[in-house]
């Protein structure tokens, strides 16, 4: 069906569901990733451990793909900038340079006069003095950083020691009071074609995302608005694959991006089950440049993410027919690490 090899850097579960996708599409994968357990490599055809900054790993990385994507997004920019040089990285890295830098993320969500949370670049503690109007807030470090890695929750100015060290910059988030929080994937193909997937409601527990479901139950216009913004977004930045927007909803019914995520996203898990296409085949599809194909929702869903030591308990469970197991067979288990997730069918 296919000639192509595609280049994945990173080797997580999202590097492994990516990987099973391609295999459908009779693709190759090659993933090159820092973590020489990483999970992906039971299901790429090829594997390359390496530091990123390994200039000879990284050329036989290149010379042995055709195009290259991602599937997290903390990559120092100028190897993804490296690589484009010599094979397309999709989506393209200026648009990770944006998203991966909080204060640029922000303005330029702001600046399509979309709203997002209210907000502070902060580089001192007499920043945090002159913004405190925004506390309680998170502050999060501007670059780097997932599921809450580099946040920290400040309550009010007490919570700062005066001799702490701003050892890096950072974003101050007001607080949200939350009704909700959904996200919206979206997978573009071209400036004509895309798909947006329906809202996702999501239940995030200690800043990780623990349970995910279909439909959201939010109001019609949310709904519209929602999958409008995301689609603003994508076509903005000239995306190419799967992206996520995640929102917070408000108690005053204002719909707010918390983040974007340049890739495939842990709230999209249950499009593997619920859809006839997963945001794993659109990505797949869309960077091969293969052809956007109908789409249609099978049921509703469910998706429970597994952490830590709950893994055990499911190795050795039985399951109905509406409910799908999938064990990212990491070999250390560690405390809040996503380490597998269930998805189950609803009417
Ligand atoms: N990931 C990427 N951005 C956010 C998340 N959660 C996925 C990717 C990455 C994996 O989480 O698939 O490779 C890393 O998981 P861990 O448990 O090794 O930190």
């Amino acid at each position: 069906m296919s000639n192509i090899k595609l280049g994945i850097i990173g080797s997580g579960q999202l590097g492994s569901l990516l990987c099973q996708a391609a295999k459908k599409f009779n693709i190759r994968t090659v993933v090159i990733s820092d973590d020489k357990q990483g999970p992906a490599q039971n299901y790429s055809d090829e594997f390359i451990f390496t530091e990123y900054t390994n200039k000879d790993k990284m050329k036989e990385f290149i010379r042995k793909v055709d195009i290259v994507t991602y599937e997290f997004e903390n990559i120092p920019v100028e190897i993804l900038k490296d690589i484009d040089k010599e094979k397309r990285v999709i989506p393209k890295p200026e648009i990770n340079q944006t998203i991966q830098n909080r204060k640029l993320e922000k303005k330029f969500i702001n600046d399509l006069g979309i709203k997002t949370t209210e907000w502070a670049f902060i580089k001192s503690f007499e920043d945090i003095e002159k913004n405190k109007n925004l506390l309680p807030g998170i502050l999060k470090t501007n670059t780097l950083g997932y599921d809450g890695h580099g946040q920290f929750v400040l309550n009010s100015l007490a919570d700062i020691k005066k001799d702490w060290r701003f050892s890096a910059d950072y974003i101050l988030e007001k607080k949200v009071n939350l009704s909700k929080e959904i996200s919206i994937i979206i997978s573009r193909f071209n400036k004509k074609e895309f798909y947006t997937y329906e809202p996702i409601e999501n239940v995030h527990v200690d800043q990780i995302l623990k349970r995910s479901k279909i439909p959201a139950v939010i109001s019609n216009e949310i709904y519209k608005r929602a999958q409008a913004n995301a689609k603003l977004i994508a076509d903005k930045l000239d995306y190419i694959g799967t992206m996520c927007v995640e929102y917070f909803i408000d108690q005053n019914n204002n719909l707010l991006v918390n983040e974007i995520a340049p890739r495939v996203h842990n709230s999209g898990h249950l499009t593997i089950n619920a859809f006839n296409i997963s945001q794993f085949d659109n990505h797949i599809r869309a960077v091969c440049g293969l052809s956007k194909e109908k789409i249609e929702k099978v049921a509703n869903a469910e998706m429970e993410n597994i952490l830590g030591k709950e893994i055990e308990n499911y190795r050795n469970k039985s399951f109905s027919d509406k409910e799908f197991f999938f064990d990212y067979k990491k070999k250390v288990i560690k405390e809040k690490r996503k380490m597998g997730h269930l998805t189950t069918l609803k009417e």
